[in-house]
């Protein structure tokens, strides 16, 4: 479809005024230019963070709340797949039903940035071809990522003032008050925390800058997060926008109680209460990826054995659906029990577990102190179980040596753990490490398009070579895993 220059200047000027509006009074620019202006004052207490996810988000039917209809969404997914991956990512997925629930018209454009042959420039001609199809008073959508801040950016350009756009994802999550207008001049919104509220409120015009982790560009910014129950969101696996597959990837909750000042996930603060999917949904999902014969589900959670009764109750269901997919579950040591590992009989599950390191002031210089003599024992039971389970390590935290990690593989080889794997240290925006390389005279590649640490005060660029030649070697054939030398 062409693109009308016309409806072109129609929708530039509409957005500059609804700007200049929200500008001058802090109101959200995304409110549709109603005259009824009730919604605009307030939050629907239905979309609040304190309270629960819209009613319209409930169901696949429910009409939209707004007086006026909705505006259509362009969503864009600039994803880093593996093989077999859904078309686009779970986040994209997740916000594209819960719209859909709304009665909101959403198109995706999806990519993957790592696929050979990507080209940016056909990508964004994709999406702008959406953006003309989506009609007038679009609203764009953008997942940001480590792994597509460059086309983000990109895209950011090429789209200029054509639409109103909302940046959301973990670069947006992590990034500090004040300091999103200078890194994305060129968008209207953004969402820290979860994408759905917020998208919902923003196509139907009740938006609020600072609800649901709303912030409008260059109003206050509040730097708050949405968090909302999430038990009520429609599940992208049964409405159809993610077709289920032979491999998925699941949630069963969102977020982290625990604090490692390397990882996104760290949240300060309590846990968070609210950050379960709920249980009927994840029922009909399991029973819906038994029936479309699904053969390897990937779930996300950072901790499934968060909540070890739920997590029980949860592998219970699986159990009794007679699910046969291979399972891989993130589990932390220390919360690993022998009735969750025999909750795991008759499944075919593989556990993974992050250490990061078996040294205790490593550990606690990233704010992850682990349980060494819990750890070892839960390897004795998996062991004993016979349950497939690999080990994480990371490769350049603070105060680590090569002597230092080799020994922790080393470690973890002596025990028998079938795999181990090491990934080298990322700096990842808004975490605590993050802030604190000069402390550890952290020295970052440039080459490359995820940016990792390469030297520090304790180990040299040759030392790091050498770790990652070992983190290779743990990724070949199984004869490599006995050693480390
Ligand atoms: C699945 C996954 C992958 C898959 C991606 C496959 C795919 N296409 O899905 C694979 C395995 C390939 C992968 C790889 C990597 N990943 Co990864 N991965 C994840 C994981 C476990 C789940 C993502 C997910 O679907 N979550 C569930 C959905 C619902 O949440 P979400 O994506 O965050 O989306 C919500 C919000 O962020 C927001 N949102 C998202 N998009 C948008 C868009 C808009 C418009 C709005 C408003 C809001 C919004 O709303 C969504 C719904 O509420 C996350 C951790 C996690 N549990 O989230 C890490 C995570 C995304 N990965 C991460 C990283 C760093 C990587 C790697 C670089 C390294 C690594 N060690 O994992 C590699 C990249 C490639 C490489 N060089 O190896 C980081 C991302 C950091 C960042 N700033 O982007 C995360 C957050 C883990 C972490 N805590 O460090 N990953
Ligand atoms: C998302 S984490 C989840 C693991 C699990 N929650 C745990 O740590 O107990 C998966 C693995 O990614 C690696 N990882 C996480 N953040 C990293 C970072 N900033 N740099 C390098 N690796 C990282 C760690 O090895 C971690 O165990
Ligand atoms: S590394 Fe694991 S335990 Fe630590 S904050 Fe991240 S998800 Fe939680």
């Amino acid at each position: 479809m062409s693109y009308n220059e016309s409806d072109e200047v129609a929708v530039r000027s509409r957005h500059a005024n609804r700007r200049d509006h929200a500008l001058r009074t802090g109101e959200p620019a995304g409110s549709r230019p109603v005259k009824d202006t009730r919604h605009l004052k307030s939050f629907p207490p239905e979309l609040d963070d304190r309270s629960a996810l819209p009613a319209v988000t409930r169901g696949s039917t429910a009409p939209a709340p707004a007086a006026l209809p909705a505006r259509p969404v362009v969503l864009v997914s600039m994803d880093w797949i593996r093989p077999g991956d859904p078309r686009f990512g779970l986040g994209t997925a997740s916000i594209a039903s819960a719209l859909r629930g709304a009665g909101v018209e959403v198109r995706v454009v999806a990519d993957a940035v790592n696929r050979p042959g990507f080209r940016a420039d056909a990508f964004f001609a994709q999406v702008l071809g959406a953006i003309d199809a989506a009609g007038t008073d679009v609203l764009v959508g953008i997942g940001a990522f480590v792994w597509c801040e460059d086309e983000v950016q990109g895209l950011l350009n090429v789209l200029g003032d054509r639409a109103e756009i909302v940046l959301g994802g973990p670069q947006i999550s992590y990034t500090a008050a004040g300091e999103l207008e200078p890194l994305y001049p060129g968008a209207t919104y953004f969402v820290r925390g979860h994408g759905e509220a917020a998208m919902i409120a923003l196509a139907t015009g009740s938006a609020e800058n600072g609800a649901a982790g709303l912030h409008v560009a260059r109003a206050d910014d509040l730097a708050g997060r949405a968090d909302y129950p999430l038990e009520s969101l429609p599940s992208p696996h049964l409405d159809g926008t993610s077709p289920i597959g032979a491999f998925v990837r699941w949630e069963t909750q969102r977020g982290c109680q625990f604090r490692c000042t390397f990882c996104q996930h760290r949240q300060p603060g309590a846990r968070l209460r609210r950050s379960e999917l709920g249980t009927g949904r994840m029922q009909a999902e399991i029973a819906a990826f038994r029936e479309a014969g699904t053969q390897r589900i990937a779930v996300l959670d950072p901790i499934f054995n968060t909540n070890r009764s739920r997590a029980i109750a949860l592998l219970e269901d699986m159990r009794c659906i007679g699910l046969a997919a291979e399972l891989s579950l993130q589990c932390r040591f220390e919360l690993t029990d022998t009735a969750f590992l025999d909750a795991l009989e008759g499944l075919d599950v593989k556990l993974e577990f992050g250490l990061q390191t078996i040294h205790d002031d490593e550990a606690r210089a990233v704010g992850r102190p682990n349980r060494m003599d819990r750890v070892a024992d839960v390897i004795a039971d998996l062991n004993d179980r016979r349950i497939p389970y690999e080990i994480s390590l990371i490769y350049g935290l603070p105060l680590q040596t090569l002597e230092r990690f080799r020994a922790s593989v080393g470690w973890c080889l002596d025990r028998g753990v079938p795999r181990v794997r090491a990934w080298p240290l990322m700096l990842l925006r808004g975490t605590a490490l993050y802030t604190e390389r000069d402390r550890w005279g952290y020295v970052e590649s440039d080459a490359g398009r995820i940016p990792i640490v390469v030297e520090s005060h304790s180990f040299s660029r040759e030392e790091h070579a050498e770790m990652a030649r070992i983190a290779e070697s743990l990724e070949s054939a199984d004869g490599a895993q006995r050693s480390v030398a």
